[in-house]
Formats: C-alpha cells, sequence, structure tokens
C-alpha cells in the first residue's frame, strides 16, 4: 500500500488564506515563519517584505480598510509580534480589519516559562489589543483558526485579529486529504445587517421636523464602500455635509454642499445632525463643550449598537451597516420630506464665503521660508488634476493644515494618523495603498512622525513603488526653534537633509526651498511614478506646540508654579 500523501501546517496555512481569496502578506521574516512567507511567495501570493513589523502591520490594516478583506500581517514571534502589536491595536482603534499572524514559540516551555528563545504568551498578551485573539495547536485546526479570524475580522465593527501559529503546527504534518477536507471557505463574513424598518423611519421623521440638519461623514462611512447611496441622499435631501477628515472624498471637498468651511458654525447651529460611520469621541469634542449646542439632536447610523448614547444621548439609532441603511432611507424617504431651512443654507453658504476669503490670504501668501499654508498650496497645486492620487498625511501641524488645505475628489484617497493621532503609519499606509491600487501615493509627512517609519523608505525602492514623500522639515516636533546647550525634548538636527537618504536606495531625492520647486517637484514625481522624498524646508518658527490640539496637553494643578 502507498504510504499516504503528507501536507504540513505551512501549506494549510497558505492553503486556507488563499481559498479565502487573501493574496497578500506583509511582514518581516524570521525564525519561525521565514520559510512560511518563502512558500507563500513560491505560490504566487505577494509578499512584501518589511524593514520594521510596525510598519507591515499598518499596511495590513489599511490595505483592510480600502478592500474589505483583512490586510494579513506576518510576523516572527515575541519582539516582532510585539511590534506589529501597535499596528494591530491601531488597527482595531480605527475599526480597520487586518490579520496578525505571528510564529510563537514551543508551548510547553512557554507555559512554564522556562526561557524559549523569543518566549512569550502572544495569545494573552494581544488579546486586550485586538478585536479576537486565537491561537492554533494541531495542524487540523489550521482551516477553522484562519475562517475564525476572517469573520471576527470583517463582521460588524471590523477591527484587529491575533492568530498565534505555534512553531509546532507550522512543522506538523497530516494526511493531505485530511488536511484539504478541513480547510473552510468562509461564506459571507460580513453580512449585510438591515436596519430595522421603525428605525429609519424615525430617524426620517427627526429628520424631516429639522430647520438646521446636518450631516457628519466618518470613515466608517467610507470603509462601508457606499459612495452612490450617501451621495444620492445627501443630494436627494439638500442637508449640508461634513466630512471627517478621512471621510473627505466621499463627496468631492468642492461640493456645494460641503459646509467644511464653515465647521464650527454648522455644528454649532445644527438642531438635527445625522453621524454616518464616525463616533462621538475626542474628535468631535465628544459632542460636548463649545462647539456643541446642548439641545442639538441626533441621528446615528453605526454597526456597533453599543455605540449608540457613547457621548450624548442618541435620539434615533439606526443600528446597521451604511450601505443597507442609506438604501433603508433612500427606499422610505417621501419627495420633499426633507427640506432644510433656507434660512440655515444661506447662513453656511455666508459663512463659508468669510471663512474662504480670510483663508485665502494666508493661503496665497508666499513667506521664505516656505510655512505650512504655502507649501500645502504647492503640494495642492500639482495634484489638482490628478483626483485618483493617495494622500498619506501624519504630523502635527503638517496634519492639521494638511487636512484644511489638501482638497479629496475620491473616496477613501485619504489616510491620516485617525482615531489615535498616532505617528509612525506614514511608509505602511503609503505601501499597503501603493500595493493594493497600483496607484500613485503622496505621503505628506511631519519630519518628526516620517522618522518613526522612515526606513521603510528601502521598501518602497525595492518594491519601485510609486510613493512620494514629501517631508515638512522644520527640524523638530511642532517647530524647531529651540536653541540651548543640550538638544531640546522637541528639536532636532537643524538643516537635515532627509533627501539624501533615498539616495542610498536608488530613490529620487530633491531639496526643495520654494513653492515652484516644491510644486514642479511633486509633480514630476507623480507623473513619472518613481519613488521619491522631497525635503521640504519650512519655517522652524511656523508651528504652534501640538498643532491644533493644545487644548489637550496637561496644565499644572499649581496656581504659583516656582
Ligand atoms: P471618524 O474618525 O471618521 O469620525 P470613527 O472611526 O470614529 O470615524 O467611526 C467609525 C464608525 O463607523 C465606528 O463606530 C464603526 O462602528 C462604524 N462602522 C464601520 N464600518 C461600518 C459599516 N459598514 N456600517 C456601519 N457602521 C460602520
Ligand atoms: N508617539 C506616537 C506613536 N504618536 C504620537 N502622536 C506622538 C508620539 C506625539 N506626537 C504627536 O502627537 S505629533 C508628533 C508627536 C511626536 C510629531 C509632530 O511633529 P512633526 O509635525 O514634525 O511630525 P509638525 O509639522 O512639526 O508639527
Ligand atoms: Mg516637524
Amino acid at each position: 500500500m502507498n504510504a499516504p500523501t503528507l501536507t504540513d501546517g505551512f501549506h494549510l496555512v497558505t492553503d486556507a488564506l488563499r481559498l479565502n481569496g487573501i493574496d497578500t502578506i506583509y511582514g518581516v521574516a524570521g525564525i519561525p515563519i521565514t520559510d512560511l512567507a518563502r512558500l507563500a511567495q513560491s505560490q504566487g501570493f505577494r509578499y512584501i517584505g518589511f524593514r520594521h513589523e510596525q510598519s507591515a502591520g499598518n499596511a495590513a490594516a489599511i490595505a483592510g480598510y480600502l478592500t474589505q478583506k483583512p490586510g494579513v500581517c506576518l510576523t516572527v514571534s515575541a519582539p516582532g509580534f510585539l511590534n506589529g502589536l501597535v499596528a494591530l491595536a491601531n488597527a482595531t482603534t480605527n475599526c480597520f480589519p487586518m490579520i496578525l499572524i505571528s510564529g510563537s514559540s514551543d508551548r510547553a516551555i512557554v507555559d512554564l516559562q522556562q526561557g524559549d528563545y523569543e518566549e512569550l504568551d502572544q495569545m494573552n498578551a494581544a488579546l486586550p489589543y485586538a478585536k479576537a485573539a486565537y491561537r492554533i495547536n494541531r495542524p487540523q485546526d489550521i482551516g477553522i483558526g484562519v475562517a475564525r479570524a476572517i469573520h471576527a475580522a470583517v463582521s460588524g465593527r471590523p477591527g484587529g485579529v491575533y492568530l498565534d501559529l505555534t512553531a509546532e503546527v507550522l512543522g506538523a504534518t497530516l494526511d493531505a486529504a485530511v488536511g484539504k477536507e478541513s480547510l473552510i471557505k468562509v461564506v459571507d463574513p460580513a453580512p449585510s445587517q438591515i436596519p430595522a424598518p421603525e428605525s429609519i423611519k424615525r430617524a426620517l421623521d427627526l429628520l424631516a421636523s429639522a430647520q438646521r440638519p446636518l450631516i457628519l461623514l466618518g470613515k466608517g462611512a467610507a470603509y462601508a464602500q457606499a459612495d452612490k447611496e450617501i451621495r444620492s441622499f445627501v443630494e436627494t435631501t439638500g442637508i449640508p455635509f461634513l466630512p471627517m477628515s478621512m471621510a473627505k472624498g466621499l463627496l468631492p471637498d468642492n461640493h456645494h454642499q460641503s459646509a467644511a468651511a464653515a465647521r464650527s458654525f454648522a455644528i454649532g447651529q445644527a438642531d438635527v445632525v445625522m453621524l454616518v460611520g464616525a463616533r462621538l469621541n475626542w474628535l468631535l469634542s465628544h459632542g460636548k463643550g463649545p462647539l456643541w449646542s446642548q439641545t442639538t439632536r441626533f441621528v446615528q447610523v453605526d454597526i456597533s449598537p453599543t455605540e449608540i448614547d457613547s457621548n450624548r444621548a442618541i435620539a434615533a439609532p439606526v443600528v446597521g451597516d451604511i450601505k443597507s441603511a442609506m438604501s433603508a432611507f433612500l427606499a422610505m424617504l417621501k419627495p420633499g420630506q426633507i427640506r432644510p431651512n433656507s434660512a440655515w443654507i444661506d447662513a453656511i453658504g455666508e459663512r463659508k464665503k468669510v471663512n474662504i476669503e480670510r483663508m485665502a490670504a494666508r493661503l496665497n501668501a508666499d513667506p521664505s521660508p516656505m510655512n505650512f499654508s504655502s507649501a500645502l498650496r504647492a503640494v495642492r497645486n500639482a495634484l489638482t488634476d490628478k483626483p485618483d492620487v493617495y494622500i498619506v498625511n501624519e504630523g502635527a501641524n503638517t496634519l492639521d493644515f494638511g487636512r484644511n488645505i489638501i482638497d479629496m475628489y475620491e473616496p477613501r484617497k485619504r489616510l491620516d494618523s485617525g482615531t489615535w493621532g498616532v505617528m509612525g503609519i506614514g511608509m505602511g499606509y503609503a505601501i499597503g495603498a501603493a500595493v493594493e491600487s497600483g496607484k500613485p501615493v503622496v505621503a505628506i509627512e511631519g519630519d518628526s512622525a516620517f522618522g518613526f517609519s522612515g526606513m521603510e523608505i528601502e521598501t518602497i525602492c525595492r518594491y519601485k513603488l510609486p510613493i512620494t514623500t514629501v517631508i515638512f522639515n522644520n527640524n523638530g516636533i511642532y517647530r524647531g526653534d529651540e536653541s540651548g546647550n543640550e538638544p531640546s525634548p522637541t528639536g532636532f538636527i537643524n538643516g537635515a537633509r532627509y533627501d539624501k537618504m533615498i539616495d542610498a536606495f536608488g530613490g529620487k531625492g530633491y531639496h526643495v526651498t520654494d513653492t515652484v520647486s516644491l510644486q514642479k517637484a511633486v509633480k514630476e514625481s507623480v507623473e513619472q511614478g518613481i519613488s521619491s522624498l522631497i525635503n521640504c524646508v519650512i519655517d522652524p518658527t511656523a508651528g504652534t506646540e501640538s498643532g491644533h490640539i493644545q487644548s489637550l496637553n496637561p496644565k499644572s494643578g499649581l496656581t504659583n508654579a516656582s
């Protein structure tokens, strides 16, 4: 009798991923997953090897956001896993679906804490930071483990899932036929969640009773890929809308119903606000304080029932997925049922005009050295005829000015520091966006922000990705004008030439000190689809501490601090 054909854990993992349509892996190789990465690549997976797991994880997370399929990050045990965990936690916080797969050491030794190579109880370390965490202990469970991870990542509110693969499981063999039988192709892992018709009616009635309604679109709305339905609801009702930063472009920023240039006014004066895939967290002042009126009533469309009433009372919760919810609104809406007061539309229009005029003076100035406004104007002008370019943006002032000045015209094109205001997502997000879309990316980076993932420019050059990284170099965190005997806590080397870094890897470096050269460099780099790094010199005194969120810095409790 012939011996049975065998398979092993490595093959079962790639088989299970491929069966579920996963074709890209972002990772850093090493014990015990090097052969898994090699095998995946030899089988036709796109394997993108990074210099640090956090960036690989960030790439996987943004891939999940852009595609609604979980992005996969592969790491080694303990330290590699922990490096990746930051990205997993960030993905969970931002509601992006991703799966962190890490190899782990011998369980028997780990559990008795006998000091194995890279020993750590990874599953339990991941649990508090992930939407779910699973460990696979037997090769015949790999199919189930992968299926559970996919369901957990994309169902309901998406998030990060940790999947632990012991070295033992990877190497273990199994009868190939038994192995094949054990695999699961998941069916409908992110099922439509149809909101109750009475919740739709309640919300429409509330909106119909409003004089001054406002729609607030968040990145959950962008993630939902309900672009047509959202636009149709906004345009049919005529309600002014405001995008949160990553929802910019869901409707174009130059849309006549956008209230972005009158944001505080619109939020403060609205009598009914409809939140669509946006949480009332710190980014919206928790719905409290001077920005908000205490009498405003809310509609909230969200897939997570426990989000409702988390910060303010929600008069009309609509729990369901946004695509189903917006379709249900459109189906139930009667012609002319919702009509914002024309005085409200006019007041927003007036306010927009005044604010845009006020901003124009600052935007059109040409100081030397450049400041944030003038440099961003140059980047914006380089991209006006290129709406399909992805924008990645992080930093403090670089982020705050960037959000306001760079207009977006297409959905899911703006990727930024997000819910945590985290630094370090830049190169990972840029690589993930370029790999998934094949489109050019412009990463607009504070010099500090860039430093967190800057080594990945080697990765960018190695894979010849069309990523233009623009470093807003003001010599430090927030600004760079402090001088003293020692380097200040926020200062960096003055006049650093970041552009020279990319020379080491064969990319193109630019050093620019004026808006004309900046605009030209961005345009050229994007049009040629090259990997480039633009060192953009910004006035070191131009930034403010903590950008627009200075108020979040704690103040000393000592009234007469000595
Ligand atoms: P922003 O930072 O842009 O305000 P948040 O990340 O705070 O956005 O909010 C996103 C919200 O969208 C989360 O509460 C999440 O539960 C919700 N969400 C994500 N995907 C969907 C979906 N497909 N349908 C409905 N709600 C969703
Ligand atoms: N570490 C991490 C992971 N995230 C953070 N948000 C911070 C530290 C604190 N931090 C900010 O909130 S913004 C910022 C840091 C270090 C950098 C700001 O400097 P920059 O941007 O050079 O990136 P600007 O343009 O100089 O303001
Ligand atoms: Mg800086």
